[in-house]
This record gives C-alpha cells, sequence and structure tokens, in this order.
C-alpha cells in the first residue's frame, strides 16, 4: 500500500495532541496511522528553514521546518488568518488584503513544497489540508514532483459573490486546479466551489465535478469529515465517572448544566450565544439558580488583533451576567479561556443536559459530533445545533437555531431543558447512527478511495 504523507500548517508535537483545540489536529490524529506528517514545527526562527527537521515517533515520521519570523507575520497572520479566514466565513469586513502578505503566502508554500520534496518517495500519495496551503500543489508540480496530490479544505467555501472581492482570488482557484482531488465539508461548499470555478475562473465542470487542467483533471467532491464516535463514547463512559467528572457534577449542586466548547473565534458566535443565555435567564426566571452555563474557549490566533477585541467583549459579557443574576452561591456562567484534555471534556459533555454549538459559520464543528457521542444513550442530553455550521447536514435532529438571533438562541435552549426523555432519545438515536456509521475511518477511507479512483 503507498504510504500517506499528511502536510498541514501546523504538526502536532506527538505529545501534546491530546490537548490541542484545533480541529484539523483531533480529526487527523484518529485518522493517520504510520506515513509522514509535515508541516510547520510551530516554532519562529530568525528565517524560514529550507530543511525540514525529521523525526520517527510510535511508527510517524514528522518532519517540519520553522517559519521566519516576517512570514509568520505575514503568510501565518496576515494572509492565511487575516484574509482567508474571515473571507471563507463570510465575514467580509474583518478581511485584510495586503499584497506583500499574499506574496509571503505564496513563498512560504513554495518554502513548503522545496523542504518536501527530499521526504517524498515515488509511490507517496500527498494529502495537503487546510486554507493555508492552497498554492502547494502548483508548488510542488513545478518541482517535478509527480505523485498524486489531494486537497481537503476544513473551513466552509464562499459563492462567486463573495470570493469575488478577494484580489487574486482567480489564481488561487487555478491552484485548487492543480490538485488531483479536492474535497470539501459539504455540498453547499462543493456548489459554492464549483461555482467559482465556472464563473470567476471561466473554466467548464462536468458531472462528475471534473475541471481540465494542464492537461490533467482535478475532481472536486464532498466528503464531511467524521470523528471515532465509538471511541470517544467509550472514553465519555470513563471519563464521566473519573475525578474530573465528578468534580463537575459537585459543583454543580443539582442544576442543570449547558455547555459550549470552542476555540475563542469570532466565527464561533460566541457573544449572540451569551447574549441568548442572557435572554433565557430574562424572560423564564423559573431558571434563575437552576441552570449553570459552562463555556470553554481555549485562546487562539492571539496575535491576530481581531481575536483579541473578542476576547475582551467576552470578558466583559461574561463579568455583566454574573453581575446581573448571580446569586451569592450560583455563578450563572463559568467561563474558562483554556483548553482542556479531550477525555476530560467527554466526560463533561457527558454530564451536560444542553450542548451549545452556534457558530455564525463553520466548515463542520466536531464539538456537535463530539458532543452527540459522548450522550448516555438511556438519558441523553439535547443538541443545540447552528443552521450554519457543516455538521446540521448531518445533525438535523438537533434543536435548529438561526445563531444570529439571540432569542431564538434562548428559546431552543428553553425548548431542550424541558425536552421529554422519549423525544431525547428519539433525536439521539438518528444522530448517533449517523456519526457512529461515518466516523473518522470512513471520512478518510472514502476521500482516499475517490483519489485511487
Ligand atoms: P475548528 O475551528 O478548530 O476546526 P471544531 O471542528 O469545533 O473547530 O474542532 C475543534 C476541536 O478541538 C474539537 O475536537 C474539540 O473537542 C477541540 N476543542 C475545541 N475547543 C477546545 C477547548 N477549549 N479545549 C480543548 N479542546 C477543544 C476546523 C474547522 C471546523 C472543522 C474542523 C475539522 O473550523 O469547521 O470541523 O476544522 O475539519
Amino acid at each position: 500500500m503507498a504510504r500517506l504523507v499528511l502536510v498541514s500548517n501546523r504538526v502536532p508535537s506527538p505529545q501534546d495532541r491530546g490537548v490541542k483545540s484545533g480541529g484539523l489536529v483531533a480529526a487527523l490524529s484518529e485518522a493517520m496511522s504510520g506515513g509522514l506528517w509535515f508541516g510547520w514545527s510551530g516554532q519562529v526562527a530568525d528565517r524560514t528553514e529550507s530543511k525540514a527537521q525529521v523525526r520517527r515517533v510510535r511508527g510517524t515520521v514528522y518532519a517540519t521546518i520553522d517559519l521566519g519570523k516576517q512570514d509568520y507575520d505575514d503568510y501565518y497572520v496576515g494572509f492565511a488568518n487575516s484574509t482567508l479566514w474571515p473571507l471563507l466565513h463570510f465575514r467580509l469586513g474583518l478581511m485584510e488584503f495586503d499584497r506583500p502578505q499574499y506574496e509571503a503566502y505564496q513563498s512560504v508554500n513554495r518554502a513548503f513544497a522545496a523542504a518536501l520534496v527530499p521526504q517524498l518517495k515515488p509511490d507517496d500519495i500527498v494529502w495537503v489540508h487546510d486554507y493555508h496551503l492552497i498554492p502547494l500543489a502548483r508548488e510542488l508540480r513545478a518541482l517535478g514532483v509527480r505523485n498524486k496530490i489531494a486537497f481537503f479544505l476544513h473551513v466552509p467555501f464562499v459563492p462567486p459573490s463573495v470570493f469575488a472581492v478577494l484580489p487574486k482570488g482567480s489564481e488561487l482557484l487555478a491552484a485548487l486546479c492543480d490538485y488531483d482531488l479536492v474535497g470539501v465539508q459539504t455540498v453547499t461548499d462543493l456548489r459554492n466551489l464549483l461555482d467559482c470555478v465556472r464563473e470567476l475562473l471561466g473554466r467548464p465542470v462536468d458531472d462528475l465535478g471534473r475541471v481540465a487542467s494542464n492537461g490533467r483533471s482535478a475532481r472536486f467532491g464532498a466528503f464531511p469529515i467524521g470523528i471515532d464516535a465509538r471511541s470517544f463514547a467509550d472514553m465519555a463512559v470513563e471519563s464521566a465517572g473519573g475525578a474530573e467528572g465528578k468534580r463537575l457534577a459537585q459543583s454543580l449542586g443539582g442544576r442543570a448544566l449547558v455547555m459550549g466548547v470552542d476555540r475563542l473565534d469570532y466565527s464561533k458566535g460566541l457573544p449572540n450565544r451569551f447574549e441568548g443565555f442572557t435572554r433565557l435567564l430574562g424572560r423564564w426566571k423559573e431558571w434563575h439558580e437552576k441552570v449553570t452555563y459552562v463555556q470553554i474557549a481555549a485562546r487562539s490566533r492571539d496575535d491576530v488583533p481581531q481575536y483579541r477585541t473578542i476576547r475582551r467583549e467576552l470578558d466583559q459579557l461574561a463579568g455583566r451576567i454574573n453581575g446581573r443574576f448571580g446569586t451569592i452561591d450560583w455563578v450563572p456562567i463559568r467561563y474558562i479561556n483554556r483548553p482542556v484534555a479531550r477525555g476530560t471534556l467527554a466526560g463533561y459533555y457527558r454530564h451536560t443536559r444542553v450542548g451549545l454549538v452556534t457558530p455564525l459559520r463553520d466548515g463542520m464543528n466536531l464539538v456537535a459530533k463530539e458532543y452527540v457521542a459522548a450522550q448516555d444513550p438511556e438519558d441523553p442530553g439535547v443538541l443545540v445545533l447552528s443552521r450554519f455550521a457543516g455538521a446540521v447536514h448531518e445533525l438535523g435532529e438537533a434543536v435548529l437555531v438561526n445563531p444570529y438571533d439571540p432569542d431564538e438562541i434562548a428559546e431552543a435552549i428553553n425548548v431542550a431543558l424541558r425536552m421529554p426523555l422519549d423525544e431525547r432519545r428519539d433525536r439521539w438515536q438518528r444522530m448517533w447512527r449517523r456519526i457512529a456509521t461515518d466516523d473518522a475511518a470512513a471520512w478518510c477511507k472514502s476521500f482516499l478511495t475517490v483519489l485511487d479512483a
């Protein structure tokens, strides 16, 4: 069997994979067995390295390069996270564009390609991940790489009317056509991307989602990412009864637990969620002192100014809500800015009556799937889910909300808290069957099977 070479912006260090908060890291750790993992080490140096540092840990080879400070600022903080991330999450008002940053994005992709080529064997399958690395196939091809190269985009894709605002956007669309296979999360993302290829790039797409490019053909498809649902469920059972799970349960004093777990990111809709909880307490007094909302929001991308702004906003909101509704022995919102180990989270989810997943836009959102996987089948909690998370395509039995409307969030929490056991079980079983079947292994297999075809 061919060796799998994963390429992602950030390669997790093998020891901190358990607590890292990136969804990509979580999904790939489950999908990856053996093979080579190539990308940025997470370290910033004077200049971007041209030669990879290679380590072998438990059968997987990790090959990483450090990024130079200027490249970190321009490629990572700049074009990737201040241009592409807001654009692809439909946040044009937050998007910045700066040509030198775009050029750094290209040159870092060129550096990735140059450092990866010496590691490649002729039969390797190269699987590139996410928006940081769109031009990588083109750079690898320019260096003579003939291997199969595939790409998976973890974030949403926008329609042509939105994508058209990106200067140089057509170059990126053309670069995507240099892959053998391009996967996105949902059929909506696929439709948007192919509309962009047709309308902005002027290239025809055939019925199988194929686009002719430089004498080859790139295929586009939707591959919704899954989790390792069964092992997550096992972990939840074990951890809910463990020390941290018991500590959480005891601290609630019999109150119902509402919980959200996210990276601290403006795409996750946290201010609206906090406002939704405020309106719940404002409108239904019977929930006072009866519910506790725990929000775990691990700090992320602190070097991007918009992330510092949202952190300040949430600090203030949490303080205001607790000041307004709190009593001597009841803190309505417990707000935590640190990542929590995966196993511990699984146990927390199992103690949670209402899982709140209300991003303004999300490629998939794995927390929604993890929350479902962690529930007790006999007495499951209720998922409140944004209509704009990719996960909604598979988890339609959740209580669905428009995350822009705090009143709708409040109503959804109220419905979820009151939902009878039969209905909770029924909704949960349908969702569980889907996520247990379409899990991380199935995702990986279906993607690689299409690539192989
Ligand atoms: P993310 O935006 O990071 O991922 P998400 O899918 O929710 O979002 O994944 C987060 C992962 O990190 C989950 O496994 C979760 O358990 C973990 N996590 C989140 N907050 C945490 C915290 N505070 N402490 C510890 N762990 C935490 C991107 C896209 C998503 C897409 C994934 C995978 O933005 O839409 O679902 O990639 O494709």
